[in-house]
């Protein structure tokens, strides 16, 4: 073995000492190995054939009724000091969390086969990108990681190369609630994850290589890992910005990725290219514009709502050569979840469909598909230098004073705009109602270290040659007193990002506010849409009382982060602030710049 993965091979000796597998394989990543995972979860039962004259390739995995969701309480950032884990955190003891993992590992691959899955994340020749090994006794992980990721002989060699990898350790156990743990020890590079099989928790490459790993090591190096899709917008002269876009789950990343733009749009020639629906790693380039790679290869879609009317581009990705997890199925053996036409004959468990029961589908069903099999997958995914970033979007579930779209006024409001985001819980959801939960950058679940850092580090870009993407929040979520949407969502969202991109090149205006800059009056094209002045008034107004109770609202949630909260943020809260308190004293200046 060459000496670049001498290292590699100690870890994997090691590893197979402590777990005692009956057999180690080497995953090569080829289509050969991948059909003979698929001919043995067949036989095993891991998988289920689905029609394959409507879904060629397809197949359907049911896990573990208790395993169906990312273990948020169970997942542990282990900074040798609490204090560089944050509140944001759970943290234990390395030494500690080792030891009780471990203990866990001893003798858990007895009569089964260790995999050894060296994987890339990004485009196998960026200079972006970075390679990861994952451990596992799990073929399902290893069909996933397949699609996911660039996995196989190419990142083995370029691991050769660099001799250096992210090593994730991952077994799913008895499956066990109470024997579950998912640790991080961004010092050492290390992922330890045992006791679920669920995509999250046991696809290591994604949100704990990806994110919680990446974004510490982003830190170091002088870059950004974010909870972001990436998207494309190709106006009518064939110029095409990047938007990069960050929103907790269940606000639609997977549907604005893959945008369909309304009808007049697509009369006048404008093309929408996907790059990402997840993550995003973004890196200052040489010009000092940010560049940005999608880590994955592979969508990980929650598939119920997923439907003609949503997301026709995700339908038609998911139509052959996808692995289904827990979705149901139709009486002729087809996927099916709610939002779908049709009626399900078995729920995601097994059983004969009963209402009473709850969904067919679990909510959290998945699909797992190869990204280049979504129609409106770019070419430049594949760019190895990346995509240049004209803008960055935060946004949540606000059912009020959060207008449709605001843009930053400058790099620190536009941080202060993603440190203070958040969601709304709806009816939908178990606990209380219209509750909100901040989420800065979305990212509460997967900042590998203290908030409070990761503030600055967001701020440090803010250098005199960067040429910086502008900041813009939107809230897709408006609701009337009734409690319907203001707005209509899904394709019609184009109309929002084409003022962001006429803001990013000049030729719109807007209309300075204390809380930032909002379209002007006929700024935002709406033709086409049925919607009145007073709901158009509705999504673009700032009420300034409300706004007042929500900065000092952002202040105290900011103030959990001291003493590591950057000054400099602390500051831009107390700008808004004031710019607030001088518009509600004198109402007439609501046009001035804060
Ligand atoms: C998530 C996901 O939980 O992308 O955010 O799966
Ligand atoms: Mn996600």
């Amino acid at each position: 073995m060459a000496s670049k993965l001498e290292a590699l091979g100690r870890w994997v000796d090691d590893v197979a000492a402590l777990t005692r597998p009956a057999r180690v394989h080497w995953c090569d990543g080829s289509d050969g190995e991948y059909q003979g995972l698929l001919q043995q979860m067949l036989h095993d039962g891991d998988l289920i054939e689905l029609n394959q004259q409507t879904h060629p390739g397809c197949y359907l995995h049911r896990s573990d009724p208790a395993d169906v969701a990312r273990v948020e309480h169970l997942t542990f950032v282990c900074h040798p000091q609490q204090h560089d884990s944050g509140p944001n955190n759970h943290w234990m003891a390395p030494a500690e969390a080792h030891a009780k993992i471990d203990a866990l590992f001893d003798g858990c691959m007895a009569g089964r086969t260790l995999y050894v899955i060296p994987y890339c994340m990004g485009p196998i020749d960026s200079p972006l990108a970075r390679c990861g090994v994952e451990i596992t006794d799990s073929p399902y992980v290893v069909a996933n990681m397949r699609i996911m990721t660039r996995m196989g002989a190419a990142a083995l060699a370029r691991i050769e190369r660099e001799g250096t990898f992210v090593k994730g350790l991952h077994s799913t156990g008895e499956l066990d609630p109470e024997r579950r743990f998912i640790m991080h020890f961004p010092a050492e590079r290390t992922i330890k994850s045992y006791g679920s099989g669920y995509g999250g928790n046991a696809l290591l490459g994604k949100k704990c290589h990806a994110l919680r790993i990446a974004s510490d090591q982003a830190r170091h190096e002088g870059w950004l890992a974010e909870h972001m899709l990436i998207v494309g917008i190709e106006n009518p002269a064939g110029e095409t910005h990047y938007i990069a876009a960050a929103f907790p789950s269940a606000c639609g990343k997977t549907n604005l990725a893959m945008l369909i733009p309304p009808e007049g749009y697509r009369r006048d020639g404008w093309k929408v290219w996907t790059v990402g629906d997840d993550i995003c790693w973004m890196h200052p380039g040489n010009d000092g514009q940010l560049y940005a790679i999608n880590p994955e290869a592979g969508f990980f879609g929650v598939a119920p709502g997923t439907s003609g009317s949503t997301n026709p581009n995700a339908l038609e990705s998911i139509s052959h050569d996808t692995i289904f997890t827990n979705v149901a199925v139709t009486a002729d053996n087809q996927p099916w979840w709610e939002g779908l036409p049709g009626t399900p004959a078995t729920d995601w468990q097994g059983r004969p469909y009963d209402p009473a029961n709850g969904p067919a589908a679990h909510p959290n069903s998945r699909f797992t598909v190869r990204a280049r099999q979504c129609p409106t997958w770019s070419p430049q995914a594949e760019a190895p230098q990346g995509v240049p970033i004209s803008a960055i979007v935060f946004g949540g579930r606000r059912p009020a004073l959060l207008p449709l779209v605001m843009e930053a006024r400058d790099w620190s409001h536009g941080v202060l705009m993603g440190a203070a985001m958040g969601s709304e819980t709806t009816a939908a959801a178990t606990g209380a109602v219209g509750v909100l939960r901040r989420d800065s950058m979305a990212m509460k679940p997967f900042c590998g270290y203290h908030y409070g850092d990761y503030f600055a580090h967001w701020l440090s870009f803010d250098q005199p040659a960067a040429k910086l993407p502008k900041i813009f929040h939107v809230n897709w979520f408006r609701k009337d007193p009734s409690g319907a949407f203001l707005w209509p969502g899904f394709g019609d969202n184009m109309r929002v990002l084409e003022w962001m991109i006429e803001r990013v090149t000049g030729r719109a205006r807007g209309r300075q506010t204390a809380i930032g800059i909002l379209p002007a009056t006929g700024e935002l094209k709406l033709e086409g849409l049925a919607l009145d002045q007073h709901q158009l008034d509705q999504l673009l107004a700032v009420n300034v009382a409300g706004w007042q109770a929500e900065i000092a609202a952002i202040g105290e949630y900011l103030e959990s982060f001291t003493p590591r909260l950057p000054e400099r943020l602390h500051q831009e809260q107390r700008r808004v602030a004031e710019a607030l308190a001088s518009t509600a004293s004198s109402p007439q200046r609501e046009a001035a710049t804060p």
